[in-house]
């Protein structure tokens, strides 16, 4: 099936969300110009230009997914939860990155392949003594992962969004799960990011803006549906999407409710960019304040999405002097475009207030830091809107 975008959100210049730099690459980054499309044939909402992958993930891809213990939990949970899907059959965790959700698997005894294209990650988990293909999914793999036994259930947290060659990966991952088996990913969903105008999940990694509108239309070749769903709170609002067999898996209501939810996609893109607009224009009035007012203030966790806000915004180290994160290659690093210092979160102490850049793991890092507020510390999000949380 043909996707054809037509260009709709225009962000102009961006860098590599997760390419952290040293001061001697500052001159040769690599930027492109980011533009979110629709096509209203397909409903595929998706970046207009993409990054090849190869860029992006590598033998040191810089986010590793074990940094948050409230995702452990999630990923616990998600594998207790699936486990009637994955019954005696063979389990393949599509973008398993350094191991979090494969170590879920194991624990309740499901036996589990890992795809992770970028090396270092995927060392980490073999380190931990899984089984993972280091490659990107393709035919060659889907052959070499059916060698190994009947899949059951193909898994994907936060990796399908990623894949530029979709109908390609589709077709791979049909091919894994034939008749009986079933599919189930979540990423990012369309919906909350207008919802939350939470712009910053758009960023050169994530060419895709799932619907379900879309997916089954791509599924639909295939004799595949999406039979199933459930909205889940982690990143900001996922939608956990149950792909299979249209004979085998009869459509749950739950689907035809957020189908409901999903007309009118076009229109939903031009709320969102208004109120992307909008939301720059409040996020600097409180930052230009906050340093008016002589206050100090540093950044919270130095996520891909806090690139888009800054680079976007025009946020550079003047605004917010450096970035506190507990991701070891990401220290003494720089942020990518904007230069803004990355250092451990050891550092996060003297400062008034504090910019939520991992705003999607807030619960976690507030009950962390407790001691911040108490002493009178506030904290800064965007999401929603922009505004000095109380
Ligand atoms: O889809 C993707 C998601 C799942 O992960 C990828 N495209 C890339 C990445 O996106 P992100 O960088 O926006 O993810 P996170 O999970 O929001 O990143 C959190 C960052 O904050 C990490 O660098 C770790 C850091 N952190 C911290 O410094 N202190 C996190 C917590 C919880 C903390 O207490």
């Amino acid at each position: 099936m043909q996707i054809k975008l037509q260009p709709k959100i225009d962000f102009s210049r961006m860098p590599i969300a997760n390419a952290f730099l040293t001061p001697d690459q500052f001159k040769d980054e690599y930027f492109f110009d980011m533009i979110l499309g629709f096509d209203p044939a397909t409903k595929a909402i998706g970046l207009v230009n993409t990054v090849p992958p190869e860029k992006m993930f590598h033998d040191h891809y810089a986010f590793y997914s074990s940094t948050s213990k409230g995702m452990q939990t999630h990923f616990a949970e998600t594998a207790k939860k699936l486990l009637p899907l994955a019954g005696k059959g063979l389990v393949v965790e599509v973008g398993s990155n350094d191991g979090i959700m494969l170590e879920a698997w194991k624990d309740i005894g499901v036996s589990v392949v890992g795809v992770e294209p970028s090396a270092n990650v995927a060392e980490v988990s073999r380190g931990r003594g899984h089984d993972v293909i280091s490659k990107f999914m393709s035919d060659k793999v889907v052959q070499e992962i059916l060698a190994k036994g009947k899949v059951s259930l193909v898994y994907g947290a936060n990796v399908s969004c990623h894949i530029e060659g979709f109908a390609d990966y589709l077709r791979n991952v049909a091919s894994l799960i034939g008749r009986d088996g079933v599919f189930v990913f979540e990423d990012p969903y369309f919906l909350d990011i207008v919802e939350k105008t939470s712009y910053d999940q758009i960023y050169d990694e994530h060419v895709w803006y799932f619907t379900i509108s879309f997916i089954n239309q791509m599924v639909e070749p295939y004799g595949l549906q999406v039979f199933d769903c459930e909205h889940i709170p982690v990143h900001g609002g996922e939608l956990r999407m149950y792909v299979g067999h249209k004979d085998k898996f009869a459509q749950k209501p739950a689907v035809e409710d957020w189908l409901k939810k999903e007309r009118n996609l076009e229109q939903q893109i031009q709320i969102l960019d208004q109120n992307i607009k909008k939301s720059k224009i409040e996020l600097l009035n409180i930052l230009n304040a906050v340093k008016k007012d002589g206050k100090k203030i540093c950044g919270f966790g130095a996520t891909s999405k806090g690139v888009i806000v800054c680079n976007y915004c025009g946020i550079g180290p003047d605004l917010v002097p450096f970035i506190t994160d507990t991701t070891p290659t990401k220290q003494g690093k720089y942020y990518p475009g904007v230069h803004i210092p990355v250092v451990p979160q050891e550092n996060f102490k003297g400062v008034d207030y504090a910019f939520l850049f991992a705003w999607n793991h807030f619960k976690e890092i507030d009950e962390g830091q407790a001691w911040f507020r108490k002493n009178g510390g506030k904290w800064i999000t965007h999401v929603p809107m922009p505004r000095i949380m109380e």
